[in-house]
């Protein structure tokens, strides 16, 4: 039916199409035997109502049915649910890294990626991780959604892609202000394919040649990472400073309770990033961004700081 490519599709779509075929059922059963009790048992027609009064047959067989169809109910429900909660031994392991308002993944040789990418007919086991507050796992074309519950340990998930191609991921738990940005992609490769991506040692690093576009990017980077979530390109304040017009300027932060006047450098736009409590913009709260340490690397801190500077243009 509709467009599935995992392993639990036929499970959670056998369930579904069970459950709405008998509210169809119903639904056009009760509705024609209301029209027709209308004609049949109207006050010309039927000028005494008789009341059926003690039926055992009647009462068993609203008993009976409906205890027959809730439990076709269950068994198609659990049946679809068992294979998500029994995950096989081997796979790729990959941590879904879930904060406000973006996703990404980290796989086991250490690439971080913002997509996930995987290979088709592979399982993977997925090690769920809230950085700030509650979201949620959800692949709509693999029929797959899980809560990610920050602290809860062992919170784990997994699929097997059967096509190759690429699907939507949303957060699924209304996570904050900008939760509707919070959407990722999974991109299902051919094996071969996802291996020359994973064992691509220089996909980490960009070789910087006259020709690349530092500032290009660093906003590509800064729309992956979901910062534009909570940074405005444009002036605007949203939950944290615009990045428009701020290098350079002389600006008031408080460091460990106490005014200062400091620069917008490099040297800030790094600490921002990899301590975002150290010094805080007056004006905002601390804990709402969270550092970057180990997901956005030097290299990129110094991209994101050209992107910056750029805006000042
Ligand atoms: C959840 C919202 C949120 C996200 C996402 C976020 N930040 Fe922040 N950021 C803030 C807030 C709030 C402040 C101000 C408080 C403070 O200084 O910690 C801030 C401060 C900063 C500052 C200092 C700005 C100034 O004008 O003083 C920089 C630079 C910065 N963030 C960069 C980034 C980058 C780069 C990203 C993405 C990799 C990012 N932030 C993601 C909320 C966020
Ligand atoms: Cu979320």
């Amino acid at each position: 039916m509709i467009l599935g490519a995992s392993t639990f599709v036929e499970g959670v779509d056998n369930a579904f199409i069970f459950i709405l075929g008998i509210s169809f059922f119903f639904l056009i059963g009760i509705s024609l035997v209301i029209i027709l009790f209308l004609f049949r048992y109207n006050e010309k027609r039927n000028p005494k109502a008789t009341p059926v009064k003690d039926s055992i047959a009647l009462e068993l067989t609203w008993t009976i049915i409906p205890l027959i169809l809730v439990m076709g109910m269950f068994y198609y429900g659990y049946v679809g649910w068992i294979p998500m909660k029994r995950p096989p031994a081997e796979g790729i392991n990959v941590t879904a890294n879930a904060r406000m308002w973006s996703f990404n993944f980290r796989y086991e040789n250490g690439r971080v990626s913002d997509k996930l990418y995987v290979p088709k007919d592979t399982a993977i086991l997925i090690n769920l991780n809230a950085l700030d507050v509650l979201h949620s796992f959800y692949i709509p074309a693999f029929r797959l959604k899980e809560d990610m519950v920050p602290g809860l340990a062992n919170n784990r998930t997994w699929f097997e892609a059967t096509k190759v191609g690429t699907y939507t991921i949303f957060c699924a738990e209304y996570c904050g202000l900008q939760h509707s940005y919070m959407l990722s992609e999974v991109v299902v490769m051919e094996p071969e394919d996802f291996w020359a991506w994973y064992d691509d040692p220089d996909a980490m690093v960009v070789e910087v040649t006259e020709d690349v576009n530092l500032a290009l990017l660093g906003r590509q980077l800064v729309e992956r990472n979901g910062c534009v979530a909570c940074h405005s390109l444009d002036g605007r304040t949203l939950v944290g400073p615009t990045f428009k017009g701020r290098y350079g300027e002389t600006i008031t932060v408080i460091t460990g309770g106490q005014e200062r006047q400091i620069i917008y450098d490099e040297e800030y736009v790094r600490r921002s990033i990899y301590e975002p409590d150290y010094d805080i913009t007056v004006g905002f709260r601390p804990g709402q961004m969270l550092s970057y340490e180990g997901e956005i690397t030097e290299q990129e801190v110094e991209f994101i700081t050209e992107f910056i500077k750029s805006l000042n243009e």
